[in-house]
């Protein structure tokens, strides 16, 4: 696989972020036994990573915007070209030494994203993916599950408890299709979801109340690898909304249908 300049850049700061998570996670399965609690120490581990993914992108194309989950929005001189990041996708892992999270980074082009990072360095898997180029874990080129029927379907979804009407209505929306698949999985990383989901691992993602930095990376990969994504209405506004269906072909239409049918 040929990976252009652009990817390679990023390659290397998600790399680069990655040693540093390691670092800190090393620390934090020390800290479990405090009483206390690391949460100020993982909220300083994401800020550290981000420093670096900020710092390395802005040294090898200085007039990129970024827009970045902990350092919100910046603008460059360069009106085109933008890269979303989330430096530590699945926080409350990494707070818990649940080692299932990942640096994610995506470039995006006049509004579309046209080269992504998902990099998980506990498990050493780096997705990558470039418009019209593929979608890759390590050296091998990625496919979406074949899986046609609602039955054998592993599907994944994010439920957010804050007891607001939303998260009843996901809910629910669980209550419906747990049921009618071969399980439902919890990740806790939106990224790692949609990198999963490219690789075949699941059939099925969806879910709601996300930030664009956690769908933008995810998306490219899915559907590099041949999947389809959208919000939970079908459209193609999934980064804009913050929410996310992703599947084969088959099992997208099956669960719009069922998603649409609860209110
Ligand atoms: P995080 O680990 O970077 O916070 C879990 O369901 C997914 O939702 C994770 O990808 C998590 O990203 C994300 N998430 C949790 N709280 C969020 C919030 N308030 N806004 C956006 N995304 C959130
Ligand atoms: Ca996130």
């Amino acid at each position: 696989m040929a990976r252009s300049a652009l990817l390679n850049i990023m390659v290397q700061a998600a790399s680069k972020a990655g040693r540093s998570l390691i670092r800190d996670y090393g620390e934090v399965e020390n800290l479990q036994v405090s009483r206390k609690g690391p949460a100020d120490f993982v909220s300083n581990a994401d800020k550290r990573a981000e420093k670096i993914i900020f710092s390395e992108l802005k040294r090898a194309r200085p007039t990129y915007s970024f827009l970045m989950e902990e350092g919100g929005e910046i603008k460059g001189t360069d009106g085109q070209h933008r890269w979303i990041i989330d430096p530590l996708d699945g926080t409350t892992n990494f707070l818990h030494a649940i080692p299932l999270f990942a640096v994610a980074i995506a470039l995006e082009r006049n509004g579309e994203i046209v080269a992504s990072v998902i990099y998980n360095p506990i498990m050493d898997e780096l997705y990558t993916a470039e418009k019209g180029a593929g979608a890759w874990l390590n050296n091998k080129r990625l496919r979406v599950a074949s899986r046609r029927k609602m039955a054998d379907a592993i599907i994944a979804t994010g439920i957010k408890v804050t007891g607001t009407s939303n998260d009843i209505l996901a809910l629910r929306q669980l209550a419906a299709i747990s049921p009618i698949c071969a399980g439902i999985r919890r990740t806790g990383s939106a990224s790692t979801d949609l990198a999963w989901l490219a690789a075949g691992r699941l059939d099925g993602y969806w879910e709601a109340k996300l930030g664009a930095w956690d769908i933008a990376p995810g998306s490219l990969l899915v559907k590099e690898a041949g999947g389809f994504i959208s919000d939970l209405s079908g459209t193609n506004r999934a980064i804009e909304k913050g929410e996310v269906l992703a599947a084969n072909e088959y099992i997208h239409a099956s669960l719009l249908k069922t998603l649409k049918s609860i209110t």
